[in-house]
């Protein structure tokens, strides 16, 4: 089986967004397209010749295709032994966890997260490096420079791998090992989370659970962990099975698309706990008896209480969270003495301060939550964390959650999505509120005096990268906060996302709906803005 040398010739548009590049799968599908794309990462990352890589996806429509042609290209560039997950399954988490405890030169995840999957809807790769994070802006710049050259890609002339059969095979020199996605990342969660007392939880008989695998990534790693090893009774993890269109829903765990789950938690006979994860199984959604936890809360509270479970027993060093996130974990911060950083939108850019050991947690707006265990937001680790902290505090998601605000004040929080909206009117009311921020601080609107406007720009405290036009935020004296910003893992047009929170330290206030309580600085974003006038949309797509 000799490599051959196949001639291609670049396509635009290969450059990785928020999380990897992310098209449709006709577009993921042309001849050639894939191809170049991996064939930059093998061009642009030495280590892989002679290393050793983990591939793996979320079961989406065209993931086990994409593997193979993977294989055969990894073979035929050298890399010495690729870990590729049974069915092709790995979950983003499960790749990072198997990257770093394999010290392998790196791993690809095949995933467009919480986008829909089937033949006309998203797919994505993503590159991940050595310390198991997402690959930063300066790999993901050099890999889309070379697609933009590239000419030839090497493949090998050979059958497909069977992916679904445990053990070593061989593809010209190379070795491949078709692993359990689970095992590994299961005895990595039973090391930092007290399953004894979740165990104990669940036998209780007074605890009601489910977990909402979605159809993707995370039904087999809920299976094993909630009902195999922690004893959750059979049928706790609903849409267990991946599937490759997700059984034609988004994958995506938030209040819109996990309607079901969310109905499950409602009434005095509702769940008492209710959690989901989406595609790739790094999002979570968190939920009590008619209560939803909002991933920026979920942040704080597992920071503030983090020292009653065993892998954090000893504490946190520093707490990160990306910049559209609300402020309530700097405040846990600010009260244990610790540092709190604020990044741009991406997880990549939390690996920089992980691997420096300058932050413990981190954590987004956008349902993600994780720590230094793992270099990837990690889904089914915030739910365990919480499972956690509900069988040694003894009390409701509802009574933790209410009595974190009493005591650090609430950030009222909601994020409008304007999905699909034309790329050009998008950029125009960018640029319209670039042209008015710097006559906004001092302005009154409304009720709120402006603090500060700007264009984030962020410098890595670690290595001095410098990440500009990040979002535009606009701070108000009292810290209520506005911040637009495009998504960076849209395949549609463009979608806008407004951010809006406001800080209540009353209790006596606490109890609203954040719909009615941040409905003034709604209104002065979108007039500021001039969202409808731009983007002819009246009301938002998604309301989180
Ligand atoms: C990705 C990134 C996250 C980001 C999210 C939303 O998540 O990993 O860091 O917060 O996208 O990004 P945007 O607002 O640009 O759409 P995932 O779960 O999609 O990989």
């Amino acid at each position: 089986m000799e490599p051959k040398t196949i001639k291609t010739t670049p396509f635009a548009g290969q450059r990785p967004g928020t999380s990897g590049l992310r098209k449709k799968v006709r577009v993921f599908a042309q001849p050639h397209y894939l191809e170049n794309f991996v064939q930059s990462i093998f061009d642009t990352q030495d280590a892989l010749a002679g290393g050793s890589l983990v591939v793996g996806g979320d079961g989406r429509y065209y993931n086990r295709e994409a593997i193979q042609t993977i294989l055969r290209m990894a073979a035929a560039n050298g890399v010495a032994r690729v870990l590729v997950g049974q069915g092709g399954i790995l979950s983003t988490p499960a790749v990072s966890c198997l990257i770093r405890k394999y010290k392998t030169q790196g791993g690809i995840v095949l995933s467009a997260s919480h986008n829909p999957g089937g033949p006309e809807e998203d797919f994505g790769i993503k590159f991940n490096v050595a310390s198991g994070g997402p690959a930063p802006e300066s790999v993901t710049e050099a890999m889309f420079a070379r697609t933009q050259t590239i000419d030839t890609y090497r493949s090998l002339d050979c059958p497909d791998t069977d992916l679904d059969q445990l053990g070593t095979v061989q593809i010209g020199t190379m070795q491949v090992e078709v692993i359990d996605p689970v095992a590994d990342y299961a005895a990595l969660m039973e090391s930092l989370f007290d399953f004894g007392a979740i165990e104990a939880l669940f036998n209780s008989g007074l605890f009601k659970l489910r977990f909402d695998a979605m159809h993707a990534v995370t039904g087999p790693y809920a299976i094993e962990i909630l009902e195999n090893r922690l004893g959750a009774s059979p049928g706790t993890v609903m849409n267990g099975v991946p599937l490759p269109d997700f059984g034609g829903h988004h994958p995506d765990p938030n209040l819109a698309h996990a309607q079901e789950l969310v109905h499950l938690c409602h009434g005095t006979d509702g769940l008492d706990f209710g959690a989901a994860s989406d595609g790739d199984g790094d999002r979570n959604m968190i939920l009590g008896k008619e209560f939803f936890v909002t991933p920026s809360d979920s942040l704080a509270v597992l920071a503030a209480n983090a020292h009653l479970t065993p892998g954090y027993k000893h504490g946190i060093r520093g707490i990160a969270r990306s910049m559209p996130t609300s402020q309530a974990a700097d405040r846990v911060a600010e009260a244990m003495g610790i540092e709190s950083f604020e990044t741009p939108t991406g997880w990549k850019f939390f690996g920089n301060l992980l691997d420096a050991g300058r932050i413990t947690l981190c954590g987004e707006e956008s349902f993600g939550t994780g720590s230094d265990h793992v270099r990837e937001k990690d889904g089914l680790w915030a739910v365990l964390f919480w499972l956690n902290l509900l069988a040694v505090r003894k009390q409701s998601v509802a009574e933790i959650v209410t009595e974190h605000w009493r005591h650090f004040g609430r950030n009222f929080y909601t994020r409008h999505d304007y999905e699909a909206v034309n790329a050009e009117a998008a950029a125009g009311l960018v640029n319209h509120l670039n042209v008015l921020l710097p006559a906004l601080p001092g302005k009154r609107l409304g009720a709120y005096t402006v603090a500060y406007a700007d264009d984030f720009a962020y410098t890595d405290p670690i290595d001095g990268s410098v990440s500009k036009h990040q979002g535009i935020r606009i701070g108000f004296e009292g810290g209520a906060r506005i911040v637009l910003r495009l998504s960076g893992t849209g395949t549609e047009g463009a979608t806008l996302r407004v951010y809006v929170e406001s800080y209540e330290p009353d209790p006596t206030k606490h109890h609203q709906d954040p719909q009615d309580a941040l409905a003034p600085l709604i209104r002065i974003a979108r007039d500021l803005a001039q969202i409808e006038e731009r983007t002819g949309r009246a009301e938002p797509t998604v309301i989180t």
